[in-house]
């Protein structure tokens, strides 16, 4: 993480407009400040990607809570969507114009937190932008970009390019019982087998997969690990991991407002970095 983010801070720079990506199912718990940091003052858009795999009401609640409550403008969007990605082509020429930007030869970085979509975004506007196959590798587990990449084309008129960036940590920076243990409290009703208890769902699960150690015993890592992979490539359904009632927007606005201390930050990008490794 940190040596992504040193990496994007050095781009900055050379870049005209800042798509910072994020990951729908966490709305909330799963910003990092850090990245207004290294943005600066470059103009800034939100993008909610995997929009497909929360309901539609929520992306209401959510697109109006940003607006009226922090004046912040997000747009919700998924990959696998061809129209999301005409409409996110549209937003960026609109943003450009809008900041005065030159319109030949712009440039665009994309940050955001690992494995939110951001490679998929850019092969996505490549695709329709340039009518051109993928150009940078994705895949289902956080960590793939690696460094920042070279700049991508993604439109003819006006010539357009991309700088994606690495979104940092890989899987073992984080235990897999407990990220799993996390994910089964919020989509325990989903599943054919619903219990509470951690160890009994990922023994369960450890014999249907067939995740077995010598003598027998269950692998529950490894039976971690299969549901965490399962729920990132939205085997489970729509889920939001956070609470966008009224409530949940409260504590939300509250704390992002507090004033943050060094130590205070560095605890919430602690735990942001673990919670957005699921
Ligand atoms: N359901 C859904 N899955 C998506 C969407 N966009 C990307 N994905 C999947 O999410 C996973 C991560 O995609 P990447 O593009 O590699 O993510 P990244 O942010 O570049 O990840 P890092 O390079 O590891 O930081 C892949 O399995 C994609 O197929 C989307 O809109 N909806
Ligand atoms: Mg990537």
């Amino acid at each position: 993480m940190a040596k992504g983010l040193r990496q994007a801070s050095e781009m900055m720079r050379k870049v005209d407009l800042v798509i910072e990506a994020r990951d729908a199912r966490v709305p909330f718990s799963a910003i990092n400040r850090e990245f207004e940091r290294i943005i600066g003052s470059k103009p800034r858009l939100i993008v909610y990607n995997k929009a497909d795999l929360i309901h539609f009401s929520a992306v209401k609640k959510i697109t109006t809570a940003f607006k009226e409550r922090l004046n912040q403008d997000v747009i919700f969007m998924s990959t696998k969507k061809d129209k999301h990605i005409y409409y996110f082509l549209d937003t960026i020429k609109d943003m450009a114009k809008t900041q005065k930007i030159p319109q030949s030869n712009l440039t665009l970085m994309m940050v955001g937190m690992p494995n939110v979509g951001k490679s998929s975004l850019i092969n996505s506007m490549r695709a329709l932008g340039m009518r051109r196959s993928k150009a940078l590798k994705t895949g289902a587990n956080p960590g793939v970009t690696r460094s920042i990449q070279n700049r991508v084309k993604i439109l003819q008129n006006p010539e357009t390019y991309f700088i994606d960036t690495p979104g940092g940590i890989r899987d073992d920076a984080a235990d897999p019982e407990i990220m799993a243990d996390y994910l089964l409290y919020h989509t325990k009703l989903k599943l054919p087998y619903a219990t509470d208890n951690i160890l009994d769902f990922l023994t369960i699960l450890g014999k249907r997969i067939g995740a077995l150690r010598t003598g027998g015993y269950v692998d529950i890592t490894a039976a971690a690990s299969h549901f965490i992979h399962k729920y990132r490539e939205g085997f489970f359904g729509r889920i939001l991991l956070d609470d966008v009632s009224e409530e949940g927007v409260n504590r939300f606005v509250e704390e992002y407002n507090a004033p943050q201390s060094l130590s205070n930050r560095q605890a919430r990008m602690a735990a942001r970095n673990n919670s957005n490794s699921i």
